[in-house]
């Protein structure tokens, strides 16, 4: 009889998207038979053993990791790397395996970056603490980082037409797209009006956005309980003085040009 995989353990913080989210959203996506650990009774104890080296396996640096069978990965774009091709998530082609590992990778250097506009100081200080850096920050992150990260992912999409500009690997859906989908739902919470601008100059990633919302799996799992909603505990965190302005039209009345 043929043994049945073993189920995908996901261990990620369990208030948050986060960097987990990554990885939630391939599980969906894949039907696939997963636990995500720290959100059942205990599982928040179980995790803190893994990340303190009391289990067996590769000792994780932080969360998101996945433990399959005996085998334990960590680092989001790793853990994807290595879940897609169980998954049929990514194709068999070497390059483009390589290519949309690049792709996530970038990704990750994009969510580091979001991140530090809230804490571009230190992880452990309070916003409070750098409030003054983290504008700073921000107004480089959405004036010129969001368009250069946007616009890359946008031509990305565009070259690559055997999937006629619908997908940014391959033929068919990979995990990059669905990361792709994630990024632009946490840039739209985070800095909503920044984005409100900056969505006419890249349709094809919005249409990516939309296509990948529209999945139904995708779609249950957005409507469920599994997905928490965005915070400001998470990566993407709306502070709106770390927003751009908001565009003309919405503004007071006085400003409205005669
Ligand atoms: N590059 C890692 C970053 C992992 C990471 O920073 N995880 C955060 C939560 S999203 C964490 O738990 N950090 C604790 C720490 O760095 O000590 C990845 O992409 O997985």
């Amino acid at each position: 009889m043929k043994r049945s995989p073993p189920r995908i353990e996901l261990y990620y913080w369990p208030t948050i998207q986060g960097r987990g989210e990554f990885v939630r959203l391939l599980l969906e996506e894949a039907g696939a038979d997963y636990v995500d650990v720290a959100r059942t009774r205990g599982g928040m104890a179980a995790m803190m053993r893994f990340l303190a080296g009391e289990r067996p396996g590769a000792l994780p640096f932080a969360a998101p990791f996945v433990r399959v069978g005996t085998t334990v990965v960590s680092q989001s774009a790793n853990i994807l790397a290595f879940l897609a091709p169980r998954l049929g998530h990514v194709p068999a082609d070497e390059a483009l395996r390589a290519e949309a590992n690049q792709i996530q990778l970038t990704i990750a250097d994009l969510v580091d970056e979001a991140h530090d506009t809230h804490h571009p100081i230190a992880g452990s200080l309070y916003y409070e603490d750098q409030r003054r850096e983290a504008k700073r920050r921000a107004r480089n992150f959405v004036k010129e980082r969001v368009p250069r990260y946007l616009g890359w992912l946008e031509d990305v999409l565009a070259r690559n037409t055997v999937s006629k500009g619908q997908w940014l690997v391959g033929r068919a859906l990979t995990y990059v797209d669905l990361s792709a989908f994630q990024v632009v739902e946490g840039l739209r919470y985070a800095f909503p009006n920044a984005m409100a601008r900056m969505e006419r100059k890249v349709p094809g990633l919005i249409a990516l956005r939309d296509r990948v919302g529209g999945r139904p799996r995708i779609a249950t799992y957005l409507a469920s309980k599994r997905r928490l909603p965005f915070n400001q505990e998470g990566i993407f965190r709306r502070y709106p003085e770390l927003d751009a302005p908001p565009p003309r039209r919405s503004r007071g009345r006085r400003q409205v040009r005669r």
